[in-house]
């Protein structure tokens, strides 16, 4: 590996990127304007060689996935995102769907006996739905299993429900865990400049809210994930950007456990006249992700958004993680426009996915415990029952 990069480095004529291909050698943190000088100059394949190049030294061929379900309490929301296709105003209830308690406490029950280990729970921001509801959410599920690693709520969510309640952040976020909240899921990032996140997503929580509640949840012990929203008007300046902010809280709390690039679709919603990206620029920008955020251990692709093909040649752009079986359980990209209509994967599906680009499948819980090594399991031989979602 070590003579590969040489070569690399060595055949490299622009000395911005040699010098970037330098720093990766020595593991050293590429600055903002070579994170810039990444975007704007090198080709795929330069990136890619050196995301590949970390990501195997960081974690060889493992690449996690998990065994999860997503609830989607309502999709009707106080806001009004331009890139959602997803979310119904309180007016047009008819349009949107609103769980109660004992139905999400349903869903999870139909799980029972079943080898999950993480409910994702995010929806649209619905005014009725407080805190208080989301307490009694907590206890009767952990109540009920308390084993299963309960992800919920964005930054956004949260930061409504703790102004309603009129808490502060500190105080709702300490409720919230008590009652059984694990930790939380990367929503809401969309693209922290405010020039852009002013135009696609005015009215929700800004990106100095969002990682105030992140940090907050570190400080308690909780892991996080973050997101970037790419691929609609941001430019490369603002990737930087919003990736630079991310580092620089990790380097403080060390509370981040994935980054997750979410490509914008542009089905069915206010900013469908914007073309969605190319499968190059996504892959440029996995390897790109890889590279600048040097501290945080996990880049995942989110295969119900990116489609199988394509979460399959990220493995060899830096990531190292393509999420869960999910059970047909979440709306937010199919309604979007993604490929994967009704996204659900077995196990068997995953690893054979992960296999067939030649890596080592390791189903994980959410903290990136192992559960179970599926490199060297044949699955002709499983009883039918751990083949199970
Ligand atoms: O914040 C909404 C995005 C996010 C569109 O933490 C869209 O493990 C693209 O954050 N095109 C919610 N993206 C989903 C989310 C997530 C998903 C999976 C795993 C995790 C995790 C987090 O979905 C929103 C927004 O950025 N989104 N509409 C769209 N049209
Ligand atoms: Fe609401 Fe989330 Fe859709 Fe924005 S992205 S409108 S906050 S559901």
């Amino acid at each position: 590996m070590t003579h590969s990069i040489d070569t690399l480095i060595n055949h490299t004529a622009d000395i911005d990127l040699k010098n970037i291909a330098e720093k990766v050698k020595l593991q050293q943190r590429i600055t903002d304007q070579e994170g810039l000088q990444l975007f704007e100059k090198a080709s795929l394949s330069f990136v890619g060689f050196l995301a590949n190049y970390i990501r195997e030294w960081k974690h060889g061929d493992t690449t996690y996935f998990n065994r999860n379900f997503h609830i989607e309490p309502t999709n009707v929301c106080v806001f009004s995102c331009k890139f959602c296709s997803y979310s119904k105003l309180y007016a047009n209830k008819e349009e949107g769907w609103e769980l109660s308690i004992d139905q999400m406490l349903d869903i999870v029950k139909s799980y029972d006996g079943k080898p999950i280990t993480e409910v994702h729970i995010v929806g649209g921001v619905h005014p009725k739905m407080n805190m208080d509801y989301f307490i009694e959410l907590m206890q009767k599920i952990k109540a009920h299993r308390p084993s299963l690693h309960v992800k919920a709520f964005t930054a956004v969510e949260l930061d409504y429900m703790f102004r309603k309640a009129k808490l502060t952040a500190e105080q709702g976020m300490a409720k919230l865990h008590e009652a059984g909240l694990d930790s939380l899921p990367g929503g809401g990032a969309e693209i922290f400049a405010p020039e852009i996140r002013e135009q696609i997503a005015p009215d929700k929580v800004d990106a100095i809210g969002w990682l105030r509640i992140h940090e907050i949840a570190h400080n308690l012990g909780m892991h996080t994930n973050a997101t970037m929203l790419y691929g609609n008007i941001e430019r490369y300046e603002h990737r930087i950007d919003h990736m630079s902010r991310l580092r620089n809280l990790q380097d403080k709390t060390g509370g981040f456990n994935t980054f997750i690039p979410l490509k914008f679709r542009n089905h069915d919603n206010e900013m469908s006249n914007v073309p969605e990206s190319t499968v190059t620029e996504d892959m440029r920008l996995y390897a790109i992700a890889r590279i600048y955020l040097d501290n945080f251990p996990h880049l995942k692709a989110y295969w119900p958004m990116l489609g199988r093909e394509n979460a399959q040649l990220s493995l060899s752009f830096g990531v190292n993680d393509i999420d869960g079986t999910i059970d047909d359980s979440t709306k937010i990209y199919s309604m979007a426009g993604s490929e994967e209509q009704n996204p659900a994967m077995s196990t068997e599906e995953l690893v054979t996915l992960i296999k067939q680009v030649r890596r080592k499948p390791i189903e994980r819980d959410t903290l990136y415990n192992v559960v179970t090594d599926y490199s060297t399991i044949d699955f002709s031989n499983l009883p039918a029952e751990d083949k199970l979602n």
